[in-house]
C-alpha cells in the first residue's frame, strides 16, 4: 500500500508486543537531518511508549543513508541488541545519486537481515522531493519512525517466542 494511502503512525496497540525485555538499536543518518532527527524522535518515543527503557536504547549515527548497513552490523556486534532500526531519508536530485544509495542501502540492509540472527528494520524515507519527505517525518501521512519502532517490536518479538 502506497504511504499516502496509509498514516504511518497508525496502528492497533493491542497487537504491539511489550518491549520491557528488549534492547534496541538505532542508526540514524545526518544527511537531511531535519527529517532523520524527527523520524528518531517517532521512533524514541514510541519504542518507550510500548515499554522499552530509554538506557535500553543504543543510538549511533552515521552520515548518510548509504553508511546504515555498516553502522547497523557494528551495533549489532557492540550492543547484541534484539532488534536494529535503520533511519534515513533519501530524496531524489538531479543525478543517479538517488538511484545508487537507495539500491545500496536496501540491499545492505536486506543482506543485514539475512546474515544476523536478529531483525534489521528499513526505516528509511526515499522521496522524489522534501515536501514528500516531511509529510511522512511527523506530518500528514504520520512518522516512518514510528512504523519502524513498531516493526521493531513485532520481529524483536517474533524471534523471540
Ligand atoms: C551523496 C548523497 C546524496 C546526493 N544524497 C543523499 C540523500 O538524499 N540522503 C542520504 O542519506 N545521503 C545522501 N548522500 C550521502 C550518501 O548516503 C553517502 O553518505 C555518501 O555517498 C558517502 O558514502
Amino acid at each position: 500500500m502506497a504511504s499516502s494511502l496509509k498514516n504511518l503512525s497508525d496502528y492497533d496497540p493491542a497487537t504491539i508486543p511489550d518491549g520491557s525485555s528488549f534492547k534496541i538499536g538505532i542508526v540514524v543518518s545526518e544527511w537531511n537531518e531535519k527529517i532523520t532527527a524527527a523520524l528518531l524522535e517517532g521512533a524514541l518515543s514510541t519504542l518507550q511508549h510500548h515499554g522499552v527503557s530509554r538506557e535500553n536504547i543504543e543510538v549511533r549515527t552515521v552520515p548518510g543513508s548509504f553508511e546504515l548497513p555498516y553502522g547497523a552490523r557494528i551495533v549489532a556486534e557492540k550492543f547484541s541488541p534484539q532488534a536494529v532500526i535503520c533511519l534515513g531519508c533519501v530524496i531524489q536530485g538531479e543525478t543517479k545519486h538517488f538511484d545508487y544509495i537507495c539500491q545500496g542501502v536496501s540491499w545492505g540492509i536486506t543482506e543485514l537481515n539475512l546474515d544476523y540472527d536478529i531483525p534489521f528494520i528499513f526505516g528509511v524515507l526515499t522521496t522524489n522531493n522534501l515536501q514528500q519527505a516531511r509529510d511522512r517525518a511527523g506530518g500528514k501521512y504520520g512518522n516512518k519512525g514510528d512504523e519502524a519502532a513498531i516493526t521493531a517490536l513485532k520481529m524483536a518479538s517474533l524471534r523471540s517466542r
